[in-house]
């Protein structure tokens, strides 16, 4: 129960990614209110808390120190912070004064079911006044074609967390580019390297939702 009312703000952060790895739903909540309350940076807190906290249940799990149910109620503890903080995020970053960013649209290939990054990165993206179309998980690249050729979008971003799916990510891209040359790719997730992205056409990775932001940001100006 977060009722230690004189954390500092980078006490707070620490806390919520505390909060994160402990499975506290509940508190990682309090937390993110006492974040709103004392308006302190909601990009602080969804990148440095609550993504720091699942970063660190992500190495407990790689170490068997916890297992599926305990990094799906970890999930539920971030977004109820995400959920919490989004509405500010886009007020506070002033997305919306910076429209006409681009269109882009954003899935985790197909295989995949790992969608929690994809959904900072796309906070962020929205957060930074692009419009995000989010395909959503596991996307066939027959989806992204047939969304590509709707509306005028300037960048598609994918997104992988497995290895056995980079091979999904490779034929999207390839695909993409044979179909729309024009559009920009950008690809990411921690099995994502700078040469893997170069080695299948992507026109650039990024290791996080700030790179992420930045990369898009780049090739919207190409
Ligand atoms: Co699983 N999982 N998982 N998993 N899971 C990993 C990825 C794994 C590394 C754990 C491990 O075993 N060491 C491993 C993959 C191994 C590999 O291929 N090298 C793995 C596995 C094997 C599996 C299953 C096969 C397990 C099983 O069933 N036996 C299964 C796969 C199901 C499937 O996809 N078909 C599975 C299932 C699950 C859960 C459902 C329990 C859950 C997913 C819940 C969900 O996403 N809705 C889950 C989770 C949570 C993880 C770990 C623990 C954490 C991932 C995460 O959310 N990180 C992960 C271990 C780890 O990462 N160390 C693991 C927090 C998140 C904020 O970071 O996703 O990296 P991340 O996103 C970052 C950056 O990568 C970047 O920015 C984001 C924000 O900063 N980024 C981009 C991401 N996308 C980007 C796109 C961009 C740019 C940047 O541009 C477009």
């Amino acid at each position: 129960m977060p009722d230690d009312l004189n954390l500092s703000e980078d006490e707070l952060l620490v806390k919520l990614a505390q909060s994160v790895l402990a499975l506290d739903v509940e508190g990682t909540g309090q937390l993110a209110q006492i974040v709103l309350d004392r308006d302190y940076s909601v990009r602080r807190a969804i990148l440095e808390g609550l993504s720091e906290g699942m970063r660190q249940v992500g190495k407990r799990f790689c170490s068997h120190e916890y297992f599926v149910p305990e990094v799906l109620v970890a999930a539920r503890a971030m977004y109820r912070g995400l959920n919490l903080l989004k509405p500010r995020m886009l007020i506070e970053s002033g997305g919306s004064t910076h429209v006409g960013r681009g269109l882009v649209v954003l899935g985790v290939v197909q295989g995949d079911l790992h969608d929690i990054g994809k959904n900072i990165v796309k906070l962020m993206l929205e957060a930074e006044g692009f419009e995000v179309l989010d395909l959503g998980k596991n996307v066939r690249t027959d989806i992204i074609l047939q969304e590509l050729g709707k509306e005028a979008y300037s960048i598609v971003g994918l997104s992988t967390l497995m290895t056995s799916t980079l091979g999904s990510m490779k034929e999207a891209v390839y695909q993409i580019k044979a179909f729309h040359p024009k559009i920009r790719v950008m690809v990411g997730g921690a099995p994502v390297t700078d040469s893997f992205a170069k080695e299948i056409g992507a026109d650039g990775t990024a290791s996080d939702a700030t790179g992420a932001v930045a990369l898009a940001l780049k090739l919207a100006k190409v």
